[in-house]
C-alpha cells in the first residue's frame, strides 16, 4: 500500500485510541499511537486474514502481548472489517461491552487470544508458531499446504522484560520456529519512566544468542517496515525480531516520548492538538471515507483468500483421504471420545505411574494429543511409549522437550491450545493431567 495511504490509516487509529481513552476516561494511547505505522503496514501489506471468518483456520495469527494497548487492536478490528463497530469502540472499557480494557478472547471476534499479563501473549504466539509447525508437517503434500500460516506478536519493554519472556523466545530460538515474526516495540518507555531505570542489556545480543534472525527499523519509517517484514518471511529457519524503533505517544505535542502517555487519557486538550498537528479531523472517533473504503476492502480479500484455501482442501481431499479425514477431525474439534484404564481402588500405584498408563492409552486413541514435560519426563511418566520427540528435524514429533521453563511451557501449551487442531498435555506435580483445548470437546470418561 503506498506511504500516503498507510499514514491516514496509522493517523485514524492514532485518533480512535486517544478518543477510546479519553470517552472511557481511562486506558493506554501511548502504545497504539506509537505501534500504528507498524501495525498499518502490517495489517495492508502482509497479515492473512479474513474478518467475515476470524476462526478461518489458515489465517496469520496476530497477538498484541501488551494487552494494555487494546485500543490498537479495536481500530484495526473496526477499520479491517471485522465485526466490531464505532460504536463498540465508543464502549470501550465499559462493562460487557466487546472491548474490554484487555482483549479477552471470547468477547471480541478477531482477538487471538486474551493478553494483559505482560509477556504471556508473546509465549501465546510461540505456542501457536510451534502448532505451525507440527501441523503443516504432519499434513502438508508437496505443493499442496493445508497448514501454511506465518504468527505475528507485538511484544513492548515489558513484555522483554518478564521472564516468561525469556523462557519462551530461548525455546522459540532452539526450535527454529522460523514463522515467527516479533515486533519489538521499543519505545524505551514503561509506566515509572524511561527504561534505563531497570532495563540495560542488549535485545539484539540476547535474541541473536537465542538463535533468532535480528533486524532493527525506524518504526515510523513504512519503507523500512515492509524491507524488515520482507526479510523476516523469508528467514525459515530461524524466528524474527525486528526491533521497532518507535515514540510512544507519537503525535502528541506535549506527551509523546514521556511517560504520561503510556496508561492515561492524554486530556481532550492535547487530543485537540495531537489531531491538529498530525493533520486530520478533530472530530471524535472521525474515520476518513477514503481510510475506510480501502480498509474495508480486506473483507473481499480475505473471503477470496479462504475461497482458495477450500479450493485447494477439495484437491487435498480428493489426493489424500485419508489425510484430510484427520484433517478434518483436528479442525473442526471434533468430539473427542476415549476410553481409559480403571484401576481397582485401593490399590498401591504411585499416581505418577497410574497417570503414565492413562496417558499411554489416551496417546494411542487421539491423535491431536501433544506431550510435554520441563525435563521430568522419566520421572512424571509423561512420554506415551508411541510419542516421539519433537526438534527441528522431526516437525512431526508430539512430545515436546520444554527444557526447565514451566512457566514458559505455560504460555506455550495456552498458545497450542488457542491455535487450535491440538490438545497439548503436561504433568503437574505428579497428580493430575492437566489437558487444555480451545474448545472443550466432550470427553466421555474425562478425569
Ligand atoms: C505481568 C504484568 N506485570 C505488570 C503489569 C502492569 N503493567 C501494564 S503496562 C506496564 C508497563 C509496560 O511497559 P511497555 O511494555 O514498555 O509498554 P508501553 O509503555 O510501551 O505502553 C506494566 C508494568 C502487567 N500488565 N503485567
Amino acid at each position: 500500500m503506498d506511504k500516503t495511504t498507510l499514514k491516514n490509516i496509522a493517523n485514524t487509529i492514532r485518533a480512535l485510541s486517544m478518543d477510546g481513552v479519553q470517552k472511557a476516561n481511562s486506558g493506554h494511547p501511548g502504545l497504539p499511537m506509537g505501534m500504528a505505522d507498524v501495525a498499518s503496514v502490517l495489517f495492508s501489506d502482509f497479515l492473512k486474514f479474513n474478518p467475515k471468518n476470524p476462526a478461518w483456520f489458515n489465517r496469520d495469527r496476530f497477538v498484541l502481548s501488551g494487552g494494555h494497548g487494546s485500543m490498537l487492536l479495536y481500530s484495526l478490528l473496526h477499520l479491517y472489517g471485522y465485526d466490531l463497530s464505532l460504536d463498540d469502540l465508543k464502549e470501550f472499557r465499559q462493562w460487557h461491552s466487546k472491548t474490554p480494557g484487555h482483549p479477552e478472547v471470547q468477547d471480541t471476534p478477531g482477538v487471538e487470544t486474551t493478553t494483559g499479563p505482560l509477556g504471556q501473549g508473546l509465549s501465546n504466539a510461540v505456542g501457536m508458531a510451534w502448532a505451525e509447525t507440527f501441523l503443516a508437517a504432519k499434513y502438508n503434500k508437496g505443493d499442496n499446504k493445508p497448514v501454511e500460516h506465518y504468527t505475528y506478536v507485538f511484544a513492548g519493554d515489558g513484555d522483554l522484560q518478564e521472564g516468561v519472556s525469556h523462557e519462551a523466545c530461548s525455546f522459540a530460538g532452539h526450535n527454529k520456529l522460523g514463522k515467527l515474526v516479533l515486533l519489538y516495540d521499543s519505545n524505551k518507555i514503561t509506566i515509572d519512566g524511561e527504561t534505563k531505570l531497570s532495563f540495560s542489556e542488549d535485545v539484539k545480543k540476547r535474541f541473536e544468542s537465542y538463535n533468532w534472525h535480528v533486524l532493527k527499523v525506524n518504526g515510523h519509517n513504512y519503507k523500512e517496515i515492509k524491507k524488515a517484514i520482507k526479510k523476516a518471511k523469508k528467514q525459515t529457519d530461524k524466528p524474527s525480531i525486528i526491533i521497532c524503533k518507535t515514540i510512544i505517544g507519537y503525535g502528541s505535542p506535549n506527551k509523546q516520548g514521556k511517560e504520561e502517555s503510556h496508561g492515561a487519557p492524554l486530556g481532550v486538550e492535547e487530543v485537540e492538538l495531537t489531531k491538529q498537528q498530525l493533520g486530520i479531523s478533530i472530530e471524535d472517533f472521525y474515520v476518513p471515507d477514503e481510510v475506510f473504503t480501502k480498509t474495508q476492502s480486506y473483507i473481499s480479500k480475505g473471503e477470496k483468500l479462504e475461497a482458495e484455501w477450500q479450493q485447494e482442501l477439495e484437491k487435498y481431499k480428493t489426493e489424500n483421504p485419508e489425510l484430510f479425514e484427520n484433517f478434518s477431525k483436528t479442525i473442526n474439534n471434533n468430539e473427542i471420545v476415549f476410553n481409559i484404564p480403571v484401576f481397582e481402588a485401593g490399590g498401591a500405584m504411585a499416581t505418577r505411574i497410574a497417570s503414565g498408563k492413562v496417558i499411554d492409552a489416551l496417546a494411542n486413541q487421539i491423535d491431536s494429543l501433544i506431550g510435554g514435560s520441563a525435563d521430568l519426563t522419566p520421572s512424571n511418566k509423561t512420554k506415551a511409549a508411541i510419542q516421539t520427540s519433537y526438534s527441528p528435524k522431526n516437525r512431526q514429533g508430539n512430545y515436546i522437550r520444554y527444557g526447565v521453563r514451566e512457566f514458559g511451557m505455560g504460555g506455550i501449551m495456552n498458545g497450542i491450545a488457542i491455535h487450535s487442531g491440538l490438545v497439548p498435555y503436561r504433568l503437574l506435580t505428579g497428580q493430575k493431567v492437566i489437558m487444555q483445548t480451545a474448545k472443550i470437546p466432550k470427553m466421555a470418561g474425562m478425569f
